[in-house]
C-alpha cells in the first residue's frame, strides 16, 4: 500500500514510545490517525499529528487526529473507538496494533488472583490484539477496499525470554495468529507482525542493560518505523514476521528453508493424478532395452541394444511401465565401465551383462497384485534399466508425476540434486553469495534458480556464450564464461570475502579454484566431478594435499552429496519444483537437440560428454506415444 495523503489509520497505544513514533510517521505522510490509548498523553500526540499536517500538508481537511481514551481490553469500549475513527474518516486503511503493558512480578510467585498482574498482561498484549484485529478486518472487508494491519510483536515471540514466560507466551501468541491469518490476502487484507529485540523506549530501559548489551545494543525507535513502513507498503508481506536486532539488522522469520520442512501443497493430490490415458496400452511379447555387455568407460562400446521377452504376468508389488522419456545423465559413463558397484573386478565382470540408463518418465502399463497405483498413472522412475522401451520396475520406487515430459526428467536426478544437495548438504538459507560451476547444465540450471528464488547472489561459471546467456536469463547475478575470463581472477576481484556456498560437480582444478575462493565458514558441496569421469584409464582419485589444513583455517566444511542416500525426500522436493515449474517461477532447459529411439541414446551420452550441451539431455524413446499425449 502506497502512504499517500488521504489514508486513515488507528494506532493503539499511541501516546508513547513505539506507538507515539508511528503516528508521527503516519502524519508526516499526510494519513489521519486515531489514537487510541488509556494515557490522557495521547491528546498531545494527536496535537503533534496535526501540526505536521499543517505543516506539510496544508490541503487536508481538519482534523487530523482523533484521540480516543479507551482501555483496549474493554470489548466495548473499543468497539467504540473504532467507530468513531469510522465516522469521522469513512473508512480504515492502516490498523496498528501496538498497546501493550510490562508485568513487574513472575507469575508463580505471584499471590494474587492474576487479575490485576500477569491475566491483565495476558489480556492487553494478546487478547485484545486479536480482538483490535478482528475489527479491523470486519471493517476492512465490509469496505472491499485493501487494509494492512501490523501487529507490534517482539523477538521474545520467536525464542524465550527466560526472565519474563508470560511476556514471551504473549508475544508467541500474537507472531502465529499473525501468520495465521496469511490467507486474507486473497481479501487485499495484508496482516504483518513486527519483532524487534530491545528498543530504545521507556520500556525497554527496565532492561537489564547487561542482556541489552549481550544481544548487541538497543535498535532505534527509527529502525522499528521503517520495519512498520516496509510491511504496509510492500505488498507481498502478508502474514510476514519481520524479526529485528542490532546484531543482524532486519530478518524475516522462519527462513525459506525452516518453512520448507512443515509447508505442505495442500492442492497436491488433486492434481498428482490428473494426467491418466484413456488408451489402453498394449503391451507387447518383446521389447528392446540397451544393455552393459563389457566393461568401458565409453559408453558406445560397452552397450549395445538388445531384445528381451516381458515377463507376464506382473509380480506382486511390481509395475510395468512403459517409458517415454529417459534422462541422459554424466555418470552413464562411469556405469558402463563398471565403477558404479565396486567391489573386486571379478564381481563386477560377473554382472554382466546389466542394463543401463538412471532415470525416466513413462506410463504405468501393468500392475501386480497389492499395487494402489493404477494403470495409465504418469511415473517418473529411478532405477537401473531405463534406457529401455518398458521396465518392471517395484512399485515403491514409483514416483508419480504430473506428466510424463522432458521437463519432468531434467527435474529427477539433476532437479532433485539440486533441491536437496542446497538444502541438506549446502544448508542454504538466504543473504548468502552462492557459487555454482558447470552451471549452465542439468543439474546447475537448477542451482542457480533454487539459490536466487531463496534470496541469495548467484555467481555461475560456463565455457561459452550460448550458455553465459542461458545462465543470465535464469538470474544469475555474476556469469563467468571460463572461455573469456579467468575464473579464479573474477572470484579474487570480485568477491574478495570469498563465496560462501559452492554448488561444485566439476572436481580437479575447478574443486581446488572453488575451495579457494570459499569463505570463512563457507560449505563446498562435492555433487560430482564430471571432468573427471572420461580419463585415459576411466576413473582416478585425486589428492587434495592441504585439504584438512585450508579447511581447518576457515571453518569451513566439505560435504559431498549423493541423491540416492536421500530417497526419504524425493517426492517432497519432485512435488516442489513441479509446483515452482508449474507457476512459472522455474525454468527448466531440456537441451534442443533431439534424441529420438534407443539408438540414439549413445549419441546422447556423447553430446553430454562433448561439452557442448545446454540444460538437460534426454531421449525420446517412444515419439509416437509422446505426441499423441502431448494432445490429451
Ligand atoms: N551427487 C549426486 O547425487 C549427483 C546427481 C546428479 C548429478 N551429479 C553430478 O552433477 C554433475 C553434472 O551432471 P549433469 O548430469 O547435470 O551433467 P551436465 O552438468 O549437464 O554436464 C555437462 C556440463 O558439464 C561441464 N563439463 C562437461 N565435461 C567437462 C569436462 N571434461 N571438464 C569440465 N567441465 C565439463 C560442461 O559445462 P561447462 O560449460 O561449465 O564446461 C557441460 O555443459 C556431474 O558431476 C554429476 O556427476 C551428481
Ligand atoms: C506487553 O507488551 C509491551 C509492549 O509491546 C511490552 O513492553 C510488555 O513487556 C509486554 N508485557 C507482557 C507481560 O507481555
Ligand atoms: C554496554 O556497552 C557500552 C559500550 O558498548 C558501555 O559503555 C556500557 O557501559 C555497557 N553497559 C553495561 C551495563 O555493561
Ligand atoms: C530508515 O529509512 C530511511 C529512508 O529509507 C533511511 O534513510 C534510514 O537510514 C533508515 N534508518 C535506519 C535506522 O535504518
Ligand atoms: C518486497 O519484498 C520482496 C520479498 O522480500 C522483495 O523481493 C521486494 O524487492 C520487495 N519490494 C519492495 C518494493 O521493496
Ligand atoms: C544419475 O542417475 C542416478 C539414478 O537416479 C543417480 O543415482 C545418480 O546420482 C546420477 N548420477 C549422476 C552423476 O548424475
Ligand atoms: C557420481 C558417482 O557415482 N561416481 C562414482 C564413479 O565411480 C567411482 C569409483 O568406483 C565411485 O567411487 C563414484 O561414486
Amino acid at each position: 500500500m502506497e502512504l499517500k495523503p488521504g489514508l486513515s489509520a488507528i494506532v493503539t497505544g499511541g501516546a508513547a514510545g513505539i506507538g507515539k513514533s508511528l503516528c508521527l510517521a503516519l502524519a508526516q505522510k499526510g494519513i489521519f490517525v486515531t489514537v487510541i490509548d488509556l494515557s490522557e498523553k495521547g491528546k498531545e500526540v494527536a496535537f503533534l499529528i496535526d501540526k505536521e499536517h499543517t505543516k506539510l500538508h496544508p490541503e487536508l481537511k481538519a482534523p487530523s487526529a482523533l484521540f480516543v481514551k479507551c482501555d483496549v481490553t474493554n470489548a466495548n469500549d473499543l468497539d467504540a473507538a473504532f467507530e468513531k475513527h469510522l465516522e469521522q474518516y469513512g473508512g480504515l486503511d492502516i490498523c496498528i496494533n501496538n498497546a501493550g503493558i510490562g508485568n513487574s512480578i513472575l507469575f508463580h510467585k505471584d499471590t494474587t488472583d492474576g487479575s490485576d498482574t500477569w491475566r491483565r498482561t495476558i489480556n492487553v498484549n494478546l487478547t485484545a490484539v486479536v480482538d483490535c484485529t478482528r475489527i479491523a478486518i470486519q471493517i476492512m472487508r465490509a469496505r472491499k477496499k485493501p487494509g494492512v494491519i501490523i501487529n507490534i510483536g517482539s523477538a521474545s515471540g520467536l525464542y524465550p525470554m527466560y526472565p519474563d514466560p508470560i511476556y514471551s507466551g504473549t508475544k508467541g501468541g500474537v507472531v502465529l495468529f499473525t501468520r495465521s491469518l496469511a490467507p486474507l490476502k486473497r481479501e487485499g487484507i495484508r496482516v504483518n507482525v513486527l519483532c524487534p529485540e530491545f528498543v530504545d523506549t521507556e520500556l525497554g530501559m527496565k532492561v537489564d542493560p547487561r542482556f541489552v548489551n549481550a544481544s548487541g545494543g538497543f535498535i532505534s525507535v527509527e529502525e522499528v518505523i521503517n520495519g512498520t513502513l516496509e510491511l504496509i507498503t510492500n505488498e507481498s508481506k502478508a502474514g510476514a514476521c519481520l524479526w529485528i536486532t542490532k546484531r543482524r539488522g532486519m530478518e524475516y522469520w522462519p527462513t525459506v528453508s525452516e518453512e520448507r520442512k512443515y509447508l505442505i501443497n495442500s492442492q497436491k493430490p488433486q492434481r498428482r493424478f490428473q494426467y491418466t490415458t484413456s488408451a489402453n496400452i498394449i503391451l507387447p511379447d518383446t521389447f528392446e532395452k540397451i544393455i552393459v555387455h563389457t566393461l568401458d568407460h565409453n559408453f558406445r562400446s560397452a552397450t549395445k541394444v538388445v531384445r528381451a521377452q516381458l515377463k507376464l504376468p506382473v509380480k506382486p508389488k511390481h509395475a510395468i511401465v512403459k517409458i517415454i522419456y529417459a534422462g541422459v545423465n554424466a555418470s552413464d559413463v562411469n556405469f558402463s565401465s563398471g565403477r558404479y558397484f565396486g567391489g573386486k573386478d571379478e564381481e563386477i565382470l560377473a554382472r554382466l551383462p546389466f542394463a543401463a540408463g538412471f532415470e525416466a518418465v513413462g506410463i504405468i502399463a501393468a500392475v501386480g497384485d497389492s499395487v494402489q497405483l493404477k494403470v495409465g498413472t504418469p511415473v517418473a522412475l529411478m532405477t537401473f534399466g531405463s534406457y529401455a522401451e518398458f521396465s518392471v520396475v517395484p512399485a515403491k520406487h514409483l514416483l508419480p508425476v504430473p506428466r510424463p515430459d522432458a521437463e519432468v526428467v531434467a527435474m529427477l536426478t539433476s532437479g532433485l540434486t539440486a533441491s536437496i544437495g542446497l538444502e541438506k548438504a549446502g544448508q542454504m538459507e538466504s543473504g548468502q553469495v552462492v557459487l555454482v560451476t558447470a552451471a549452465a547444465g542439468g543439474t546447475g540450471q537448477f542451482a542457480v534458480q533454487l539459490a536466487k528464488l531463496a534470496g541469495n547472489k548467484v555467481v555461475a561459471t560456463c565455457g561459452g556464450e550460448k550458455k553465459a546467456s542461458l545462465l543470465r536469463s535464469l538470474g544469475a547475478d555474476r556469469v563467468i564464461d571460463y572461455n573469456k575470463e579467468n575464473i579464479k581472477d573474477v572470484l579474487k576481484t570480485e568477491f574478495p570475502k570469498g563465496v560462501d556456498i559452492v554448488y561444485e560437480s566439476v572436481g580437479g582444478d575447478m574443486f581446488n579454484t572453488c575451495l579457494n575462493a570459499l569463505a570463512v565458514y563457507g560449505r563446498l558441496i562435492v555433487i560430482g566431478m564430471v571432468s573427471q569421469y572420461q580419463g585415459k584409464h576411466g576413473w582416478k582419485p585425486l589428492a587434495y594435499p592441504g585439504l584438512c589444513e585450508k579447511l581447518l583455517a576457515k571453518s569451513q566444511a566439505v560435504a559431498g552429496f549423493f541423491l540416492v542416500q536421500y530417497a526419504h525426500l524425493w517426492q517432497e522436493h519432485m512435488d516442489r519444483l513441479f509446483d515452482l515449474y508449474s507457476a512459472g517461477k522455474l525454468k527448466v532447459t531440456v537441451d534442443p537437440k533431439r534424441f529420438v529411439g534407443l539408438s540414439s541414446v549413445a549419441d546422447a551420452v556423447e553430446y553430454l560428454h562433448s561439452g557442448k550441451s545446454l540444460g538437460k539431455i534426454v531421449v525420446c524413446v517412444d515419439p509416437a506415444f509422446a505426441n499423441t499425449k502431448a494432445k490429451l
